[in-house]
């Protein structure tokens, strides 16, 4: 033998001996690691720093190779991988384990049986409602729809209407005039938008106006000082009073009902000659008595008549060849009716708990 040879073999003895210790070292932190159990974040921690950490329990085993006898290195080597793995193993395990209690945690704290909370969907004003009624009830019988200014000058307001300088609703007791310019005034009815649409326009005309209008009047439960009004118009040659109370009697019964029947009775307004006031059939008890009518079956819609001849002369309109009738409704006043609200003011201060009661949608 050489003494290399000697010597291998003197170190594979002591080796031998101490390789014994080592692997059943291995087999020893094998089955500690195995049989580990952690309850808490800090004990898993406590097992990354012991056997996964910088001064880690097996990193001193990989040293020891030196002392491994070359025939035993390979297996040692891998038995110490293998522990190492484990290790590894059983922390990534743990750490699944820690992330899915967690969530669990998460999902017991979640009470299934708790009601949703509900989308809160916005509803149409009251207002808004019935006007888009009345406007597409009008448009199916071929009304087109008509917008202009809220500050009108007295010509559009009063004047081209006939209506004379003394007339009471110039007053200033009724009428909003702007401060700084008293040409200027807030209409107080949409007929303004007609003469406008008559001044720029031909005959036949037909159309409807929505629009807020003003008037100062004392607020109320029944009057406010501002309202929407929905008036129409119609201008062809032989429109007769006939032909009023038909598109009256049409839109009556598309609105409240077809067994709706309607009255007229007489009535005055400066700008239409005859002039009548309307009245529908009570659509809440069909005629039997109730508070909406005041126990007289009928409650009024608002007004109409044939336009006087003066005021299509004052717009451009030879009144010997064309006739027309017109009217004005009430916007607030036939959703009071409708909805049975008793006052004009509920419509006009947002509450929302008011709001809140009506449909969503058109
Ligand atoms: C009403 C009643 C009666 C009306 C008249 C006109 C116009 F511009 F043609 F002269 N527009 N609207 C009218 C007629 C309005 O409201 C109660």
């Amino acid at each position: 033998m050489s003494q290399s040879t000697q010597y291998s073999t003197l170190n594979t003895q002591y080796s031998i001996l101490i390789m014994s210790d080592i692997f059943d070292k291995i087999k020893e932190l094998t089955e500690e690691i195995e049989n580990s159990l952690v309850q808490s974040v800090e004990e898993i921690e406590q097992f990354r720093i012991k056997y996964l950490g910088t001064k880690n329990i097996i990193k001193p085993l990989f040293g020891e190779i030196r002392n491994v006898a070359n025939e035993r290195k390979k297996e040692f080597g891998q038995a110490v991988n293998a522990l190492k793995q484990k290790a590894e193993a059983k922390f990534d395990g743990f750490k699944e384990e820690l992330e899915a209690n967690a969530s669990d945690e998460e999902a017991k704290s979640i009470d299934l049986t708790a009601p949703g909370i509900a989308e809160q969907l916005g509803s149409r004003h009251p207002v808004s409602i019935v006007m888009n009624r009345m406007v597409e009830i009008f448009s199916r019988i071929g009304f087109n729809v008509a917008q202009d200014r809220e500050i009108e000058d007295d010509w559009h307001n009063f004047t081209a209407l006939n209506t004379p300088e003394d007339h009471p609703a110039r007053d200033m007791q009724d009428t909003y005039y702007l401060l700084n310019d008293p040409e200027r005034l807030l209409r107080t009815h949409t007929s303004s938008v007609q003469v406008r649409v008559m001044d720029y326009q031909k005959p036949p005309i037909r159309v409807i106006c929505p629009g807020r209008v003003y008037r100062n009047e004392t607020i109320s439960a029944r009057a406010h000082c501002q309202f929407h009004q929905v008036e129409g118009l119609y201008i062809a040659e032989k429109v007769s009073f006939a032909d009023l109370k038909q598109t009256i009697e049409y839109f009556a019964k598309e609105m409240f009902g077809h067994q709706t029947k309607i009255r007229v009775r007489p009535s005055f307004f400066p700008f239409t000659e005859p002039s009548v006031e309307v009245d529908v059939s009570c659509f809440i008890c069909g005629g039997d008595g109730c508070n909406v009518c005041k126990y007289t079956s009928w409650v009024e819609i608002g007004g109409c008549g044939m336009v006087d001849p003066k005021v299509l002369e004052n717009c451009g309109i030879d009144s010997d060849k064309y006739t027309g009738f017109a009217f004005g409704m009430g916007v607030e006043r036939i959703a009071m009716l409708k909805y049975q609200i008793n006052d004009i003011r509920l419509l006009f201060e947002n509450d929302v708990r008011f709001l809140q009661q009506f449909e969503a949608g058109l």
